[in-house]
Order: C-alpha cells, then structure tokens, then sequence
C-alpha cells in the first residue's frame, strides 16, 4: 500500500477535449473502482439521483427538472454517488491502529479514503486516539458541557447538505440553548450575493428558473465552472446555444465546460465527433477585473443608448422599467461616463473592443441571464461585483421577465434551504417574535458569528465549544493553520459526519466525532422510512427519499444527532417534541409551514410533486419593496478593482481554485482532467510571460508567500511551475491546500465572504535560499 503520508506529484499536459464526453465516464468509473462500489448499486441509485421518487443528488445545487432526463446525473454527481455509497468503512479498529498525530499527516484524499464513518467515537487524549462510545453516553457528556459554557460563545457550523428539517431543528437548538452563532459554508462562498442582491433587488437568492434558460436569448457567464462544479447546467447550455442564444464568458482561465460539450447522455455525439460550442465569446479578465468589465459594459450601453436617442433611433435602456421601479439611476449613469476607457482596459486585462462586443451582443438580446459564482463572490469587492451585475440587468429591465434574471450557481445541495429555515448568524434573517410565540421561549436578539467572525473570537480565546453540522471547517476557512493552533483550546469540538477528515483530528478538551446516515440511504424512524427534503439554486423545494441500507448500523440520522443532543442540552419545553419530531418528519414541516407560512404553504402536500414547488420571490415578480427604499437601486462601485489591494511589481493575484476531481475539501482523485493536470494536485499554474521574467522554469519547486501587513508569515511551498493559459499578473492553485496563505482578515467588505480569489502573493525560492527575507 502507498504511505498515505508521502506527497504526491502532478503531471500536466494541455487539454483540448470537450467537458463531458468518454473522460466524464473514465473519471467516474476511476471512483467508482477505488470506493469499491459494486456496479449495479451504482447504476440503481444514479437512476433515483434526481427523480421526483428517488434523492436529491448530494453534490451541487443546480435545480433539478420536473421532467427529468432518463438518467439526471453527471460526472461529479455521481462520483459523489459513489463517494457515499464506498464499501470502505473507518471502524473503531481503524482508529486503534492509528494514533491523532500520525493522521494528521495523512492528506485529505486519504483520510476519507479510510472509508464511511460506522460508530460513535470519543477523542481520548492521554491515548492519542478515538475510541468507540455509546450515542446515550456521548450526547450525555456533549449536553453535560454544553450547559457548563456560555451559549454566546459555542458556534453551531452547518456545511450546507443537511436537509430542511434536520437544518430547521438545529437551528431552533441553537436558539433554544442561547447561541445565534450559527454560520454555515455560504458565508464562505455566495454570502457576497445574499449582500449584494438583497442591497439591489430586495432578494438575498437568484431570481432565475431553469424555464427561463430555454426563454433566454443571452446568457452572461463570470466567474462560474459549469463544467466541473454544475455540469448539469451544461444540458440547459447546450439546449440554449442550439436554438440560437448567445453565450458569452468572462473567466481568467478557459474552462472547458464553457468552451465545448460532448453530452455524455447523447448516443450521437457520443459516438461522432459532435460537440457542442457553448461560449461564442471567451474573454479572459484579469483576476478582480469584473468590476472594471461591468462598468464598461453599463458604461457602453449608456452611452450607445445616449447617442440612439439624439439620432432618434431604439433606445437600448429600459427607460419605462428604470422610471418605474429603479433608483439611483443617474449616479449610476455619471459614474460610468466618467469611468475612463484606458482604466477600464487596464484593470480589466482586456481590450476596449472585446467590451464593447460583449456589451452589443447583450444589447441585441430581447431576454438576458448573468450567471456567476466564486469568481465574483470571493474578492474583497465581491458585494459590489453582485450589485454592479445587478446594475447590468436593470439597465435592460432584465429581471422579472422570462429569460430574464441573475442567476448565482448555489455550492452544497441545500446550503440556501439552510438559510431559508433560520440557518443565519443574522438576527433579522430569522423570524424571531414568530418563533418566540411557537414556541415559548426568548430567543437571541444580538448578532451571532459568521464564518470569519467565528475564527476571529477563537483567536481571541473567546469562543469555547465548536458543534458542526457536517463539513471540514479547519480546512475550509482561511488561515487554516492559525485556526487550527487556536482550535484545541476549545472545552468542546462535536463533528457530524459521514467520512474522516482533517477537522476531525483537531481536537478540543472533550470531542466527539458522531457518524450519520448520507441523504442515499433509508432513515427508518418510528413511523417508517423517512422522506427529508431540499432547496436547490432555483428556489425550488423537492422531496429527497434514501433506500440504500445505511453503511452501519450504529448510525444516526442527521435529525436524530440533533434531537439527541438537544435533549440532552436543553430544559425540556412542552411545546419542542424532539421525539415526535424524529418519529415523523412530517410533524417537521408542519413547524416549518407554521413559522414560514409565506413561503411553506401545504409543504406536506407539495413537496413531493416532480420538479419540487418554487418558493416565491417577490423580485421574480417585479416587487422590489423589500430592497432599501422600496425600489430596485442602482449602486455604484467605489473602484474599478475588485481585489482591494494595489498593484506592485512581482505581486500577483492567486485564484484559489476547485479541481475537477473533488468537491470542496472532498479530494475525488488527483486529475484535473480539462485543465490537464493528473497525479497530483502540487501546480502552481503562471502565464508563461511572467514565468520567463522571473527566470523560473517549467517543472521547477517554488513557494507562494502572502503579501500582508499584519506581522504573520504565510508560505506554501512545493509548488510545481507550471506555464497556463492565465493572465498575466493572475496566479492558480488548488483549495484546500492553499488555504494556509489567505489571511483572515482578506475578506469582502459588507459580506467577510473570504477573498479566496485575489490573494496577494509573491513567489518565493523553495526551500528558501539561506538568509532569504522573511516578507
Ligand atoms: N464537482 C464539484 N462541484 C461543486 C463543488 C466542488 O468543489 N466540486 N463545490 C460546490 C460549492 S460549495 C460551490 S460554492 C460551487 C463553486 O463553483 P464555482 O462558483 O464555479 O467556484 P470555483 O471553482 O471556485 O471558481 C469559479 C471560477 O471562477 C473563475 N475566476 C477566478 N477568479 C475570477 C475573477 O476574478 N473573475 C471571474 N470572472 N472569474 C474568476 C475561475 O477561473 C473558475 O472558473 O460549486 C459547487 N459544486
Ligand atoms: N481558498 C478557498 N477556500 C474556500 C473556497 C475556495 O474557493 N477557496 N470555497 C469555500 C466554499 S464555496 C465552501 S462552501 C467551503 C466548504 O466548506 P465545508 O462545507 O465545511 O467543507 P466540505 O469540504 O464541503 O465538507 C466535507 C465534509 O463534510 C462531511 N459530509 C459529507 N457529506 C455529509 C453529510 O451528508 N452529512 C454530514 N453531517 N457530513 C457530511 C464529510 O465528513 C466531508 O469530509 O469552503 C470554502 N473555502
Ligand atoms: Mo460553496
């Protein structure tokens, strides 16, 4: 067997494929082979992914068809299919034989690899190892410390796949117990654009249905990676540019799912040279230039719309919708006509006339879609870039129309829904009198901690017990190794999770890693199997029903982790039956429907017909009374930058990206099959230009050192220099790992949704040359 604590090395060689065709069928087989998963089982459950009877997938959030196709699934769906239903397991005598420490060297890739979590385990310090626990003993001792801390200083962490009840219920313990501190993975990702369009329209969610792709006449693409992080978008892309619509995408790396697709679906193109072209523009902006290209575009459209009516031609601008519904119209306007081209070329990478064609094909567009993800979110403007895409789509009147709307790509599978039912560190984001009436009880009034905020307190010495609802925080967050230094001070760390990973091996004063069910697999409860249900991108709400037998029988339910430790935490109330609750999750979402009346109405009823029920949008239908001032706002940018630093000479700008072989810190395999990468995930991807300038060679070893004021050295070496189709100026490496160079404090103003794509960064000598300067 491989030493899971040796590194491994990458290989790359240029791609020119399409995404999907026969490699999204290798790289699932790969997975497939090493979970040991046995074909028929994977074949069955792939064709429940998805379906009005079968679950949920557990991967992204991309809406799933009331008319599916017959097999709704793509490539990293279904590796996290099988990531689930491996037939590894990590036992107790897993843990007997290796100690905390000698796992903490294990990569992420290896230590879920060890397989599905069976039993409950306690951390024993004076061994260095987890043992097995009773569940009764284990939410005894978690209740008996819980009721020994401060509840303002325990954070409840959700990663976003957790079903609506489960996240209803534990929401509601956390509020019961006295905690708002209540963050989830979305502060770490599309936090910027619950800011941001809430600021702009009055929504914190996208307005856009999957009908609307098939009415769309453009659709603009910035900072997404359809075809490794939502591929089946590519499907509604595909159907889109056959039937005429204009793709256009501003991303500093071509990503192939943008580019071409093979459908993997079609026998057709499956076995001919057929592809699909998606993108019929690709511009490649520098890293944080979307503000600048955003200007530019409202900047020409303005200004053409200007010039239409001195000649007494169309206008461009929806001058009846801007009257009627928007503010701010004319500063917006002075702004852009006095944002200069030459700064605008500059902070953008790219030419005057690219904009300018981007900026017609938008113009000739009756009905148009922006879609985005981390690519505008995670920068230090990542609010402004939300509400500067906004600014493009009211230009037009784009939203409330079909066809029409921004459209952010949601991560985890229910990570909105999460914050639908009262997953939120925000007071006012969570009905409070509503749930104070339900349920008799005074709940938290002041701000809890987000993300950030959270690691902030911990490096205080404030925060003093950690519960986390599945995901691997001390690898997701920024500055993971001075969290993880902080972290053991902790009274408290509870982790529910499916498989082993590198949070689990950070132990504080008491831990317990809790294993549970995954949303595959049969909740039996004392009514019957369960049904839970989810929210995808599109706001819409689907039942998701698991068969598989669980991968133990020592797991728990997701629900029933929660009641247990409620139970065990909380003074009993006569108006909170966990127990009935966990009996029958359909008493669940009676409570949900009777706290959320606006938007759960007939849950029980609804939410099993195919392609789910939308939860309304009052932006969707033209009502903008919810956005300050009661109207759509246009709002300016403060600088044509979205990285929130100055340029310098030899400082670039690294992106953070996602692999195609992995999901978040959830490590696949070690190919990044479209960007050509295989073996290893140890690239540093550099514009050859810029590679050649600083004399460094392909293949060679450097280090990325982070540019901050702050005093802390922040260095990732072991690099592989690899030459890239990127900007110049503009850096890539894979997350996690670069994790340790993303200073706390590099955070989006208004949103503190981690600047993971504009990190300041030099490149250093590795290993460093004797007497080398430490900054
Ligand atoms: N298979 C798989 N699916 C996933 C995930 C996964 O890890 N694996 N993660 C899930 C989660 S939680 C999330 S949030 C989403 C994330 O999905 P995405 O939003 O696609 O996130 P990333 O892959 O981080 O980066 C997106 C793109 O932004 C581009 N980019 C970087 N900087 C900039 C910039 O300054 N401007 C522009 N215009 N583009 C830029 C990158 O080149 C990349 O193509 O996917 C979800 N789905
Ligand atoms: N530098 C940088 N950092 C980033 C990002 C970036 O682009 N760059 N992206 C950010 C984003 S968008 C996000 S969303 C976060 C992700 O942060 P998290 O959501 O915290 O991380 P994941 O990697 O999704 O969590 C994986 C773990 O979840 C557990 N798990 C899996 N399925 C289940 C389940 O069904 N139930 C339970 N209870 N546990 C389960 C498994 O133990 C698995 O190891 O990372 C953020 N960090
Ligand atoms: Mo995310």
């Amino acid at each position: 067997m491989r030493d899971p604590s040796k590194p491994r090395r990458a290989r790359t060689k240029s791609y020119d494929g399409p995404a999907g065709g026969y490699g999204s069928l290798i790289g699932l087989a790969k997975v497939a082979v090493a979970q040991s998963v046995p074909a028929i089982e994977t074949g069955r459950q792939l064709l429940r992914q998805n379906k009005a009877d079968g679950f949920a997938c557990v991967s992204c959030a991309w809406p799933k068809p009331a008319k599916p196709h017959p097999a709704e699934f793509c490539e990293n769906g279904a590796k996290a299919t099988a990531w689930d239903l491996t037939s590894k397991r990590c036992t107790p005598d897993f843990f007997a034989r290796h100690t905390v420490r000698e796992l903490l060297d294990w990569s992420d890739y290896d230590l879920e690899q060890a397989g599905r979590l069976t039993h409950p385990m306690r951390y024993d310090a004076a061994a260095d190892r987890y043992v097995p626990c009773a569940w009764a003993d284990a939410f005894a001792a978690i209740g008996a410390s819980l009721k020994s801390l401060d509840p303002t200083k325990v954070t409840f962490y959700a990663s976003g796949r957790a079903s609506l009840e489960t996240s209803y219920m534990w929401a509601l313990m956390a509020r019961l117990y006295g905690s708002q501190n209540l963050p989830d993975s979305s502060n770490m990702c599309h936090e910027s654009t619950s800011v941001g369009l809430k600021q702009s329209v009055g929504s914190p969610v996208g307005t856009v249905l999957l009908e609307d792709f098939a009415a769309a006449d453009a659709i603009f693409f910035f900072g997404q990676n359809v075809g490794s992080n939502s591929p089946r978008l590519l499907h509604d892309l595909q159907e889109a540019a056959r039937r005429g619509a204009r793709i256009v995408t501003f991303n500093p790396l071509k990503e192939p799912g943008l580019q071409r697709f093979k459908n993997p679906q079609s026998p057709f193109q499956m076995l001919t040279g057929d592809q699909t072209r998606i993108s019929e523009q690709y511009h490649q902006l520098r890293a944080g230039g979307d503000l600048a290209v955003l200007t530019g575009l409202c900047k020409w459209l303005i200004e053409a719309d200007a010039q239409a009516a001195r000649d007494g031609a169309l206008p461009l601008l929806d001058h009846g919708f801007i009257a009627e519904h928007t503010q701010g119209f004319e500063a917006l306007a002075s702004f852009c006509r006095d944002a200069a081209w030459p700064d605008i070329e500059r902070e953008s990478g790219l030419a005057r006339s690219q904009i300018e064609t981007a900026a017609r094909t938008y113009a000739s567009a009756p009905a148009a879609i922006v879609v985005y993800g981390m690519g505008l979110t995670q920068h230090v403007l990542g609010v402004q870039n939300v509400n500067m895409v906004c600014n493009l789509l009211l230009l037009r009147g784009n939203i409330g129309r079909p066809g029409t709307g921004p459209c952010p790509v949601r991560g985890h599978s229910n990570v909105q829904g999460q914050r639908t039912v009262g997953v939120t560190e925000k007071p006012e984001l969570a009905p409070l009198d509503i749930l104070k009436a339900q349920y008799g009880f005074e709940p938290p009034r002041q701000k809890g901690w987000n993300t950030v905020e959270a690691c902030e307190a911990l490096l205080r010495g404030e925060m003093t017990g950690y519960v986390g609802l599945g995901g691997n925080f001390l690898r997701a967050v920024p500055d993971s190794p001075r969290i993880e230094a902080a972290w053991r001070r902790q009274a408290l760390t509870v982790q529910i999770a499916t498989k082993l990973n590198r949070s689990h091996l950070i132990c504080g004063q008491i831990a317990y890693l809790l294993p549970c069910l995954s949303r595959i697999e049969r909740d039996d409860q004392a009514t019957g199997p369960q049904t839970v249900s989810v929210e995808d991108s599109s706001s819409c709400i689907h039942a998701s029903f698991g068969d598989r037998t669980p991968a133990s029988p020592y797991l728990l339910s997701e629900s029933a982790i929660v009641a247990g430790i409620a139970k065990a935490a909380l003074a009993p109330n006569p108006k909170v039956d966990w127990d009935a609750w966990l009996g029958d999750y359909a008493l669940v979402r009676d409570a949900i429907e009777a706290t959320y009346p606006q938007w759960f109405k007939g849950f029980n009823a609804r939410f099993r017909q195919a392609g789910g029920f939308h939860r309304p949008n009052k932006a969707r239908q033209r009502d903008f009374t919810e956005a300050p001032g009661g109207k759509a706002n246009f709002i300016q940018p403060s600088s044509l930058s979205a990285t929130g630093f100055a340029d310098a000479q030899d400082v670039f700008r690294l992106m953070t990206l996602r692999s195609n072989d992995q999901f978040n810190t959830t490590v696949y395999g070690f190919d990044d099959r479209f960007r050509g990468v295989s073996g290893g995930r140890d690239v540093l991807f550099i514009n050859r230009k810029d590679m050649m300038r600083l004399g460094l060679a392909e293949g060679q070893r450097a280090a990325l050192q982070t540019v901050a004021q702050d005093g802390v050295e922040r260095r990732l070496g072991g690099l592989r220099i690899t030459a890239y189709d990127v900007p110049s100026g503009c850096l890539g490496t894979y997350y996690p790992e670069c994790n340790v160079l993303v200073p706390l404090d590099h955070h989006a103003q208004g949103s503190k949704t981690p600047a993971s794509k504009s990190v300041p960064v030099r490149i250093v000598p590795d290993p460093p040359s004797p007497g080398a300067p430490a900054s």
